[in-house]
């Protein structure tokens, strides 16, 4: 029994859904209100310390980090299998998983979305930074995890408020983006000539930079490769699946909403 809790239109979480999705695999939903914080509750801590989704469960065993979470699922149904056999293309799936890791994927995310929905997201994390030393308090054998969380968070909150560190971060995306298109112009998949882990992890990044405006950057022939590559991965039937009904349902986005502008 696979159960996983996520949030909707949460990257990290669609990377595992879409995982999910290739494999066929059922799994019991636990949408998570990431706008109520639901997140920071102390039994979603107790859960995931971080206090983020993704979070699986399967048969009791807790599998919390997408990129764990995707290892964990591949290595236990490997049908079908989406890590390369070779031991070389292997490091390379590790490499580009890596490489997007590494990437501040959560900064670049709320400081650059526009309009209501950036006001939304830079808003729930100055609240966040109000809330933890609340819940802190209110949880004193949890205070390690809230300390962890609080400090992130303040971080978090710098840095989306630094125009100077958003635009370095903006930067960095074509670079990062010409190596996909140097590997993608020799091969198919990231990891050669079949689907890898690496690409649902891809697909997933680069969709959301889509989604932000940076679809620029391969919309004209300077990327064609990564181009075409982009509309391989989402005609897949997983895409569908994972990414596009991936929409949080009206009540619960009123409800986020209202916590968001109504409370503090
Ligand atoms: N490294 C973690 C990061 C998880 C993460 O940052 N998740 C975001 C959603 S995509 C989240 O839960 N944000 C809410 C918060 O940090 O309070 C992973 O890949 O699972």
């Amino acid at each position: 029994m696979l159960e996983l809790y996520n949030a909707f239109d949460s990257l990290c979480s669609q990377k595992v859904k879409l995982v999910l999705a290739e494999k066929n695999l059922e799994w019991k939903n636990h949408s998570l209100n990431l706008l109520t914080f639901e997140n920071l509750q102390p039994s979603y801590i107790r859960l995931n310390p971080k206090g983020v989704v993704p979070t699986l469960i399967h048969d009791g065993k807790v599998v919390t980090d997408s990129a764990v979470i995707v290892r964990y699922l591949d290595k236990q149904f490997p049908h079908p299998l989406l890590t390369p056999t070779e031991p070389l293309l292997q490091e390379k799936m590790k490499s580009w998983i890596n490489l997007q890791n590494q990437f501040p994927m959560r900064e670049l995310m709320y400081g650059n979305y526009q309009g209501i929905e950036g006001a939304v997201l830079r808003r729930s994390v100055q609240i966040k930074q109000k809330l933890l030393p609340q819940l802190m308090q209110a949880n004193p054998e949890l205070k390690e995890q809230y300390e962890a969380k609080f400090n992130d968070v303040r971080q978090w909150n710098f840095s989306i408020q630094d125009a100077n560190e958003i635009a370095t971060i903006n930067a960095k995306i074509e670079p990062m983006l010409a190596q996909l298109e140097e590997q993608l112009s020799q091969t198919d998949w990231l990891c050669g000539a079949t689907y890898s882990l690496a690409d649902a992890v891809w697909t997933a990044v680069l969709n959301r930079l889509g989604e932000l405006k940076f679809g620029y950057l391969w919309a004209d022939d300077t990327h064609p490769a990564l181009k075409a590559y982009l509309s391989r991965v989402k005609a897949r039937p997983s895409f569908r699946k994972a990414i596009q009904s991936d929409k949080m349902p009206l009540s619960m986005l009123l409800t986020g909403l209202r916590r968001i502008f109504l409370s503090i």
